[in-house]
């Protein structure tokens, strides 16, 4: 695979969501079914949100999401506790390999294109302090959509300069490297839980389990 740059998905790639499960202590003896349910509804809301033309950003989209979880729980967590919930979201931990992997690859101009809000991404950034490996951080907050939409994966070429076909676009989440794939990147998939490809009709072209599989794949 020959790539002149890189765009990273950041949750579920870079970071990962479920390190708020510590967080969910607090609220639930369940955290992980806080959690996964959580990020179930997170995701349902952006793709509905785009459909439907009604954008709120990824902060409001995940605390829209958090409530829905928590009714469906039966949990009943004071502001506070919400609060400090939601900040988990700002201190999401790299996965390990994330921050050497980034350093092998650093002749290649990267960037994360993410959901995530600028302050979001922003905030947890400079929580791994891996500010000096991006070239930037794009949110779709720029295009007021949601991935899958092509106006999302735009601002990537838009931004490197560089020509999409020549770019490697890397995502944990299969629907997000679909629709990658179908705006004309090179899709890498980073499955890190050895799930089945989606049935969306779009192939990845590189499936890696973990950032190191993708330098090495590289060839750094
Ligand atoms: C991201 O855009 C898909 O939530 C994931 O970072």
């Amino acid at each position: 695979m020959q790539v002149t740059g890189l765009l990273f998905d950041a949750y579920g790639t870079l970071f990962d969501v479920h390190s708020v499960v510590e967080a969910g202590r607090a609220v639930t003896a369940d955290p992980q079914a806080l959690s996964a349910l959580w990020r179930q509804k997170q995701l349902e809301y952006t793709w509905l949100r785009s459909l439907m033309g009604r954008y709120e950003d990824f902060w409001s989209v995940t605390e829209s999401a958090l409530a829905f979880a928590c009714r469906q729980l039966g949990l009943q967590p004071s502001d506070a506790e919400r609060r400090r919930v939601m900040d988990a979201y700002l201190t999401l931990r790299a996965f390990p390999e994330v921050r050497a992997a980034l350093t092998r690859l650093h002749d290649l101009p990267s960037a994360i294109l993410s959901n995530g809000s600028p302050r979001m991404l922003e905030a947890v950034v400079d929580h791994n302090d891996l500010r000096s490996h991006l070239t930037a951080i794009l949110s779709v907050d720029a295009v007021r959509t949601f991935k899958p939409h092509p106006a999302v994966y735009a601002l990537g070429p838009a931004r490197l300069g560089l020509a999409r076909a020549s770019i490697g676009f890397v995502s944990s989440n299969g629907w997000d490297v679909a629709g990658a794939k179908a705006f004309g990147f090179q899709a890498v998939w980073v499955n890190r839980q050895g799930a089945p490809l989606e049935e969306l009709g779009l192939t990845p072209d590189l499936e890696v389990r973990d950032l190191a599989g993708l330098a090495a794949a590289l060839g750094r």
